[in-house]
């Protein structure tokens, strides 16, 4: 049994399928800028706000009948004068619906990524580096990065070029442990690899306190655009705890 991660509930026979879920979607954009075709995808962090509004209008109908009887004799003379009233109310409703998008756009460089590779892999197929850039996004307990307990654990990918990275969103492992492990996590963007139990030289793009909840989406914007060869996410503090990439997409365009 070489399936030894500590928080993999005692009974995994009942946790080893498979569901995996894309949550970005893909438009074409202009390569003009870029020197390449990027990949416009929209924020997983998309909110719909329904609003309801009602309307009502009222029509008033009103319809006059005027009877005049005048007497032929010279004694007396009467005028009986009937006035019919009718009102309409008609009832009219209007919905809007507006849709807000939050989030930042992001020009998606996956296909740039030429190598991933983490601090270590924890000994498990269904744990390797691979699974961080695969473009699925596991809701069990496998199929994702998880490295062992190293100091100062990462995770990196290489780039085919030079990149300039405006932000990036980590989605977080499902079921477990995301909420106390991933913190004081920074990312780093450079010519220089990573180095085992180091924290990276390169130019830190941008740094999370965390913890976030387990299965959420980080979308983590770099303090200034940050051009390199390698991007880097590695736990900064001396907690020993395992780094875990459910899935990782970068943002940003080739060249600085
Ligand atoms: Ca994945």
């Amino acid at each position: 049994m070489h399936f030894k991660i500590e928080d993999v509930p005692g009974n995994t026979t009942t946790t080893t399928s498979k569901s995996t879920t894309s949550i970005l979607s893909s438009t074409s954009a202009s390569s003009i800028q870029y020197g390449f075709t990027p990949t416009m995808v929209t924020s997983p962090k998309t909110a719909t706000t329904t609003t309801t509004t009602t309307v009502t209008k009222t029509t008033t109908t009103v319809t006059t009948t005027t009877t005049t009887t005048t007497a032929t004799v010279t004694t007396t003379a009467t005028t009986t004068t009937t006035v019919t009233i009718t009102i309409t109310t008609t009832t009219a409703t209007v919905t809007t619906t507006t849709t807000t998008t939050t989030g930042q756009q992001c020009h998606e460089i996956k296909d740039r990524i030429t190598e991933a590779t983490g601090s270590s892999s924890n000994g498990d197929v269904s744990y390797v580096p691979d699974f961080a850039i695969d473009g699925l996004i596991s809701e069990t307990w496998l199929d994702f990065f998880h490295s062992l307990h190293d100091l100062h654990a990462w995770f990196q990918v290489e780039f085919s070029n030079v990149m300039t990275i405006n932000n990036l969103f980590v989605v977080m492992r499902y079921n477990c442990c995301s909420d106390f492990r991933f913190k004081d996590v920074a990312v780093y963007v450079g010519n220089e690899p990573a180095r085992p139990e180091k924290v990276s030289r390169n130019q830190k793009c941008t740094f999370y306190e965390g913890p976030p909840s387990n299965g959420e989406t980080l979308d983590l914007v770099c303090d200034a655009p940050t051009s390199g060869r390698y991007l880097i996410i590695q736990i900064t503090n001396f907690e020993r705890e395992p780094m875990m990439v459910n899935e990782l997409y970068v943002c940003g365009y080739e060249g600085r």
